[in-house]
C-alpha cells in the first residue's frame, strides 16, 4: 500500500468532516491470552485503514480546519532503550513524518498532554465510542480537562460525533491496490484448501488439517489466518461456529473446512465440504449438490445493479423446491417460501462484505437491500445442515454442508477470487481418487 493510498483515504475522509474539527483513531489494544504471555498482536482496522502503522500504543489525529487548510499527528511508542531491549524496533517519532506522510509525531506517553492542545477551540471531535477502554478513557479524560477549564486559555469541542458511517463507507468500496491484495489473499487461502484436500485423510484430527492449512497459508507469505478456522467433521459440520477442532475425523464423513488466510490486513474467507474416504455417498452427494447449485446460481447472479436481498431471495427459492424433491421441507413450495421454511437447514446469510474484517464494515442497507457496486466485495456462502435431530428422511441426518466462494463485483459481473479451490463433486472426487494412487 503506497503513502499515496494512505493520503487519498484521509482527504476523502477530511472533506466529510465539518471544518472546526478533529478525527481520532486508536491502535488496537494488546490483548493478554494468559498471565503476561499476549495474543498475536492485530492492528485495529480503522486505525490500519489510515496509517499501516502496525504497533500498538497509537493514535491518529486528522485535523481540519478549513476546507483547505488541515494536518495530522501521530501519537506513537517512543523508542527507548527498554522497549528496543525487550520489544524490538518501534518506528518511533523522528522516522513517522516521511514514513506515514504524517505532519507531526509525538511519543505515545504524552498524549493525554499533548493533544488538548490540537482539540483547543476545535467544534466537533470524531470518535468511534465503545470501541475499547483505552481509547474511550483518553478521550473522555481530554473532554473533561477542557470542559472544565483544567488548562487556562482551552476551550473543548461540544460536539462528540462518531467517523464510523463515513469509514465504513470507504471501506466498503475497494481500491485497485485492496483488490489486489483481497485477490492473492483469496488465492492463498485456496492453495490452502488444495493442500487440505491433499493431505485429508480418514482418521486424523481435525486440528490436524487446520495445521496443514496453516502450513500453507505460512508457505505463501500469510502468516495469520483472517479468523478462527472452522474443521467440522461429520455432524460437526451442523456447528456453524464450531472451531474446538479435536474430533478424530472418520472415513464416511465428510468434513466442513472454513478457512481463509489474512495478507497485510486483507482477509481471505472459503468453505469447502469434502468426503473423507473420497466419495460422496448417495445422500451426502443429494445435498452437496443442492448447495452447489446454489452457490452457482448466486455467482451467476451477482452483478453490478443487483442485491444481496434479490440473489438470496432467488437461491433461497430454489433450495426449498430442491429440499421438497428430496422430501425434507413438504407443503406448498409458496407456503414454504413465505414462511421461510428453509430457515431451520439453512440459517445464515448468504453473503458478508469481506475486507479488513472477514465479516466487513459498510451498510448492508435496510433488509440487505444496498444496490451492488463495482468495487465491492462479498461473500457467497449456501449451506444447509440438517441437525442429527431434526425430522427429516433418516439418510439426512448429521449432515452439514456450506460451500463458500469470495468475489468481487466487476463492471459487468464478478471476479471469482477464490475459484482455484475447487468445489465441483467430480472433479474433487478425482483429486481424491488420485491422491490414493500417489
Ligand atoms: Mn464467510
Amino acid at each position: 500500500m503506497t503513502k499515496k493510498e494512505f493520503l487519498y483515504r484521509r482527504q476523502a475522509l477530511l472533506s466529510k468532516m465539518a471544518p472546526s474539527s478533529g478525527a481520532l483513531f486508536f491502535a488496537a489494544p494488546v490483548i493478554m491470552r494468559n498471565k503476561d504471555n499476549a495474543y498475536p498482536y492485530r492492528q485495529n482496522s480503522d486505525f490500519w485503514y489510515f496509517t499501516g502503522l502496525n504497533e500498538p500504543e497509537a493514535a491518529l489525529l486528522l485535523i481540519k480546519i478549513t476546507t483547505y487548510q488541515d494536518y495530522s499527528v501521530l501519537f506513537n511508542r517512543r523508542p527507548t532503550l527498554q522497549t528496543k531491549t525487550w520489544l524490538g524496533p518501534c518506528l518511533g517519532q523522528d522516522a513517522a513524518p516521511s514514513q506515514l506522510a504524517v505532519d507531526y509525531s509525538f511519543p505515545w506517553d504524552t498524549i493525554s498532554n499533548n493533544i488538548c492542545y490540537f482539540l483547543n477551540g476545535l467544534r466537533i471531535i470524531y470518535h468511534a465510542q465503545g470501541q475499547d477502554k483505552v481509547s474511550d478513557t483518553i478521550v473522555s479524560s481530554i473532554l473533561h480537562k477542557l470542559q472544565n477549564g483544567l488548562l487556562q486559555h482551552c476551550s473543548s469541542p461540544s460536539i462528540v460525533a462518531d467517523w464510523r458511517p463515513w469509514v465504513h463507507e470507504l471501506r466498503l468500496i475497494k481500491s485497485k491496490a485492496e483488490q489486489g491484495l483481497l485477490r492473492e489473499a483469496g488465492h492463498i487461502s485456496a492453495l490452502g484448501h488444495q493442500r487440505a484436500i491433499a493431505c485429508l485423510v480418514p482418521d486424523m484430527y481435525e486440528y490436524q488439517l487446520e495445521g496443514e492449512m496453516q502450513y500453507e497459508f505460512n508457505k505463501n507469505g500469510a502468516r495469520f489466518t483472517s479468523y478462527n478456522t472452522i474443521i467440522g467433521s461429520g455432524t460437526n459440520a451442523c456447528i456453524l461456529h464450531y472451531n474446538n477442532n479435536t474430533k478424530k475425523i472418520k472415513s464416511g464423513e465428510l468434513v466442513l473446512m472454513d478457512a481463509g488466510c489474512e495478507l497485510q490486513g486483507y482477509a481471505g474467507d472459503i468453505t469447502r465440504t469434502i468426503p473423507v474416504n473420497g466419495i460422496f455417498s448417495v445422500p451426502q452427494r443429494a445435498i452437496y449438490s443442492i448447495v452447489l447449485d446454489a452457490i452457482n446460481l448466486g455467482l451467476a447472479l451477482y452483478t453490478p445493479g443487483t442485491t444481496i436481498f434479490q440473489v438470496t431471495k432467488k437461491v433461497t427459492y430454489m433450495i426449498t423446491k430442491r429440499l421438497m424433491q428430496l422430501n425434507i421441507l413438504h407443503g406448498n413450495l409458496e407456503t414454504l417460501i413465505e414462511e421461510n421454511a428453509v430457515h431451520q437447514f439453512f440459517m445464515h446469510k448468504l453473503s458478508h462484505w469481506l475486507g479488513l474484517d472477514v465479516h466487513d464494515v459498510g451498510s448492508y442497507g435496510q433488509n440487505y437491500d444496498r444496490v451492488l457496486e463495482p468495487g465491492m466485495v462479498l461473500t457467497v456462502e449456501p449451506g444447509i445442515y440438517i441437525a442429527p435431530d431434526a425430522s427429516v428422511p433418516k439418510e439426512y441426518l448429521g449432515i452439514g454442508i456450506r460451500i463458500e466462494d469470495t468475489i468481487l463485483i466487476t463492471k459487468d459481473g464478478n471476479e471469482n477470487l477464490t475459484i482455484l479451490a475447487e468445489k465441483n463433486i467430480t472433479k474433487i472426487e478425482t483429486l481424491m481418487m488420485n491422491k490414493k494412487k500417489s
